[in-house]
């Protein structure tokens, strides 16, 4: 209506023709429009003929005007403002966990892995594989060995967990350093991480299968060599860690996260704690880390399946592990 004024005053009729709406509605928006002073009617005998207020569009175009210019101030405000943050696609940190670790909460030596990734606070996700790894196609045509745990960054898949925590260290540093940069304290941490696992956490593994075993296929010497094994570790252990907090350097280590799933399992079936007090204590060391603690605690819904569970530590079993 107002465009059609703006070229010259018009009846009412000629107003409400253009436009899709009836004549009592085109009657109800000039009302306004008069009201507003920006349309002006006067009757001329028998017909209305409406024309434009010119100054009141000008107040109009004024207002419209003011409102736009604050508009684009805000705007370039608002512009200037977004300028000064940072580029949200490189800096956004991406909440989903690049690291994958393929294990099972009971699974000793997925525990050495874990107590390095909490220990250094790295975040990562995991699937639980259920039943024998070699029973797992895809986890046994990537790892024929078919040993828990696998670690998958991206497309590479790890096995071997001193390698993993190698890697971890390496390329996912966290908080805490597992293996030290000098290297002949390295050496010192690498060297007690292979003892724990080859004369503690294997005769262990040991006496765990062969307690699985029908009777007939029960490896007794196998078992006795194993049980030798570990009398000699636990007296070298004895040794070794009267006098000292950690089991390689000053500072928890990979040797640290090797050894407390081992002294953990093996207490249920070749006891050391009566005989070897600062061995005991060192497990006591360990077993009151956070690290520890979460993983124990993580286990306990599965701990009915451990050969040994009638021998574990009231302390370590919770309602989930009955
Ligand atoms: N040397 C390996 C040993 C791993 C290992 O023995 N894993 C056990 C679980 S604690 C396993 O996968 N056992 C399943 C099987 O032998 O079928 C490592 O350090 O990763």
């Amino acid at each position: 209506m107002v465009e059609r004024l703006s070229r010259g005053p018009a009846r009412v009729s000629e107003l409400a023709k253009p436009l899709p709406m009836s004549l009592p509605a085109a009657l109800q928006h000039l009302g306004v429009l008069e009201d507003a002073g920006l349309v002006r009617s006067e009757k001329v005998g028998r017909v209305r003929i409406c024309r434009v207020e010119p100054g009141a569009l000008g107040l109009a175009e004024q207002w419209i005007n003011a409102r736009r210019a604050e508009w684009g101030r805000r705007l370039d405000r608002l512009g200037d403002y977004l300028a000064t943050l940072p580029d949200e696609e490189a800096t956004m940190p991406d909440d989903r966990p690049v690291l994958t670790l393929h294990m099972h909460p009971l699974a000793s030596y997925c525990w050495k892995v874990l107590l390095a990734l909490y220990e250094a606070e790295t975040p990562f996700q995991t699937v639980q594989i259920d039943g024998v790894p070699k029973d797992d196609k895809a986890y046994a045509e990537r790892w024929p060995i078919a040993k828990m745990p696998l670690l998958q960054d991206g497309g590479l898949f790890l096995p071997e967990t001193s390698i993993i925590i190698d890697y971890l260290q390496a390329r996912h540093p966290g908080s805490a350093i597992l293996i030290p940069a000098d290297p002949d304290a390295a050496r010192e941490v690498r060297l007690w991480d292979r003892f724990f696992d080859l004369y503690v956490h294997t005769p262990m593994q040991k006496l765990v299968s062969d307690r699985m075993r029908a009777a007939e296929a029960k490896d007794a010497v196998g078992v006795a060599e194993a049980r030798a094994t570990l009398d000699t570790a636990y007296a070298m252990l004895e040794r070794r860690m009267a006098g000292r907090t950690w089991a390689a350097g000053e500072a928890f280590s990979m040797a640290d996260c090797a050894a407390m799933p081992p002294l953990f399992y093996v207490e249920a079936m070749h006891p050391y704690r009566g005989a070897y007090p600062a061995l005991a204590a060192y497990f006591e060391r360990l077993a009151g880390r956070p690290s520890a603690q979460r993983v124990v605690r993580e286990a306990q819904p599965w701990f009915r399946y451990f050969p040994f569970v009638e021998a574990l530590e009231p302390r370590f079993l919770a309602a989930g592990a009955a």
